[in-house]
């Protein structure tokens, strides 16, 4: 079958991507379908299980502490029926770093050079797994300029705990702190879920109101990754070259701050 060339995407833009990104500027979310496949699912389950297996787990309480503190470093947080997750995965397997260096170079990549620009930045690179009935996260925004991803690490239904956002409200006022009574069970109505089969993602803006459901009967895994553009990234967490010694040239470029 011949196509036509002018109903083709840029050349750049995986086919996967599309439609779904022409929605994003105007809703402010939008899903890509199959971004990992299966062997890639499995690095960063395995890397994921092998942390949990062999390393301690720090209290939620100790968050704050771990969010304000300037160097990269992976560390998880459990308890308190929140989802565990594990903050700053970059760095604890070889396979899972080329798994997401796989992402950059990849459809996300492409969509990220051209919202962000070509030098955009990783903000935060978390797994986490919600077990069922594990808590929900009240609605709030990220940074204004931010962009996060839930790649689902396995499939995930809409009554399960899962992100949601509200489609257009990237153009409303941010909720800046977030508030006692958004829970996210009061928007289902009008919200997108996070939905899909395993390797599937979920994109957002940061500005865009979202949260996370309730956990269901089943546990739910994502890797969550969040990006700046270079101008936009925060620099109280500043992450330097010798941090990040056995990354790859491509993830340096994503992390390095300085
Ligand atoms: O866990 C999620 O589904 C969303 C996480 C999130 O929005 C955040 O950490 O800011
Ligand atoms: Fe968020």
């Amino acid at each position: 079958m011949v196509e036509d060339k002018k109903l083709m995407p840029r050349r750049s833009f995986d086919r996967r991507v599309f439609p779904s990104i022409e929605y994003f500027a105007q809703d402010g979310c939008c899903r890509i379908p199959s971004l990992l496949d299966s062997s890639q699912i499995h690095v960063v389950n395995s890397a994921f299980d092998q942390y949990l297996a062999s390393e301690s787990h720090a209290d939620w309480s100790r968050y704050r502490e771990f969010a304000e503190q300037s160097n990269w470093g992976a560390r998880c947080f459990s308890g308190d029926s929140r989802a565990t997750t594990l903050y700053d995965c970059i760095g604890v397997s070889a396979e899972l770093d080329a798994t997401i260096e796989a992402i950059l170079v990849g459809p996300l990549g492409d969509f990220l050079n051209r919202e962000l620009g070509k030098k955009f930045k990783i903000w935060f690179a978390q797994v986490r797994n919600a077990a069922p009935g594990s808590a929900s996260l009240r609605m709030h925004c990220d940074l204004p300029g931010e962009i996060g991803v839930n790649i689902l690490l396995a499939d995930t239904g809409r009554n399960a705990s899962t992100t949601v956002a509200i489609p257009g409200s990237q153009r409303w006022p941010p909720v800046v702190n977030t508030l006692r009574f958004l829970k996210p069970s009061l928007f289902g109505w009008c919200c997108r879920y996070a939905e899909g089969i395993a390797g599937d993602a979920f994109v957002f803006k940061g500005s865009c109101w979202h949260g996370r459901r309730r956990g269901g009967s089943v546990a739910t895994r994502s890797l969550i990754l969040s990006f700046t553009s270079e101008s936009d990234h925060p620099k109280e967490r500043i992450v330097s070259r010798k941090d990040t010694p056995r990354l790859s040239e491509r993830l340096k470029q994503a992390m390095v701050t300085e």
